[in-house]
C-alpha cells in the first residue's frame, strides 16, 4: 500500500505541481480549476476520470459551471501518498489539453 508522505516530501513535491496546496484541517491537496465553460469543465473532469479509474485512485471534487473544486487525499494511507502527486500532475495536464 502506498505511504503517507512526510511533511518535507509534500511540500517539496507541491513545488513543482503549479496550483496545488495543502487543504486546511486535513491531510490532503487541493486545487480549483476554472475553465472556459461547463463544456470545458466537463470534459476536463470525463478525462480525468479516465485517469483516475486506470490508476485505481479517485479523486473528491465539485463541479459549479466552470469551477471544478479537486481534493485528492489517500482514503486507505489517511492522508497523501505519491499517488496523489500523481493524479495532480496528471489533472495538470489534462486542464492543458483543455483548449480554450
Ligand atoms: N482513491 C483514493 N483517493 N484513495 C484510496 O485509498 C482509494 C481510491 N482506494 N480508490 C481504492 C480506490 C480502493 O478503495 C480500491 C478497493 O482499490
Amino acid at each position: 500500500m502506498a505511504e503517507r508522505l512526510t511533511a518535507d516530501a509534500r511540500k517539496q513535491a507541491l513545488s513543482a505541481i503549479p496550483g496545488w496546496s495543502e487543504t486546511q484541517g486535513r491531510d490532503a491537496l487541493g486545487k480549483t480549476f476554472v475553465f472556459k465553460d461547463f463544456n470545458e469543465a466537463f470534459g476536463f473532469m470525463t478525462r480525468a476520470a479516465l485517469v483516475a479509474e486506470k490508476m485505481d485512485h479517485h479523486p473528491e471534487w465539485r463541479n459549479v459551471y466552470k469551477t471544478v473544486e479537486v481534493v485528492l487525499s489517500t482514503h486507505d494511507a489517511g492522508g497523501v501518498t505519491a499517488l496523489d502527486i500523481e493524479l495532480a500532475k496528471a489533472m495538470n495536464a489534462i486542464a492543458k489539453l483543455t483548449p480554450g
